[in-house]
């Protein structure tokens, strides 16, 4: 009965030192856009990010979606606010008022599709027309589908190169592989910026 009655004091104690530690801790909202063509897989993988599973019976986004997560890096709480912009050409004239605030953005295309690879250019001059500085991260999704690939990773760098995004990451939100990293990226480079 003592060790128990011991063992809950430690814990109080503990858990007391934890949420003290939490509230020293920095805390900065970063407002991050998710673009690119309708089907590149944006809905998917912020699911993949922020409920940690693959859903493969997502339907198209109609207008914007919002979502949140809370992620820790070292001594700095972010709680990010993710927006999913529809890619439907219809909802296009939606993009620049949820971009207004935005910190950062990771602008997807699907690695077996050549058509959504080229209008990343056209997604990038939306972007720039309303924030000329915000970071971009540059997605190619889909990895898991390699046999049925149309952009060489040689191109896809070029073209991060040649419109100065930050980066560029290949995922598949199927197998999760570098989703947390093409998140990461973008948050570590606003926090490295101070913003
Ligand atoms: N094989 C594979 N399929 C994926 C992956 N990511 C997404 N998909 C599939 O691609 C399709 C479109 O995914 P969504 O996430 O709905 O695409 P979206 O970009 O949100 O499309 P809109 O909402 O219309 O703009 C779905 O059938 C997904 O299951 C992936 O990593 N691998
Ligand atoms: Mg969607």
């Amino acid at each position: 009965m003592k060790k128990i009655k011991e063992i809950l004091i430690f814990f109080k104690f503990f858990t007391n030192q934890k949420i003290k530690f939490l509230e020293f801790m920095k805390k900065v909202v970063y407002k991050i856009v998710v673009a690119g063509d309708a089907g590149v897989g944006k809905t998917t993988m912020i699911h993949r990010y922020t409920k940690g599973e693959f859903i493969d019976t997502t339907s198209m986004t109609i207008g914007v979606e919002f979502v949140t997560k809370k992620v820790a890096f070292s001594d700095i709480i972010c709680m990010l606010q993710i927006w999913d912009i529809g890619g439907q050409d219809r909802f296009r004239f939606l993009v620049k008022n949820y971009l207004r605030g935005a910190h950062g953005a990771l602008l997807l295309f699907d690695t077996t599709s050549m058509t959504s690879f080229v209008n990343i250019q056209k997604w990038y001059q939306l972007i720039r027309k309303e924030s000329d500085d915000i970071p971009i991260v540059l997605v190619g999704t889909k990895k898991d589908l390699e046999e049925f690939s149309m952009v060489a990773d040689f191109y896809a760098k070029k073209t991060q190169e040649k419109f100065g995004m930050i980066d560029y990451v290949k995922t598949s939100s199927k197998l999760n592989v570098n989703i947390d990293k093409a998140f990461n990226v973008l948050i570590e480079y606003l926090i490295n910026k101070g913003f």
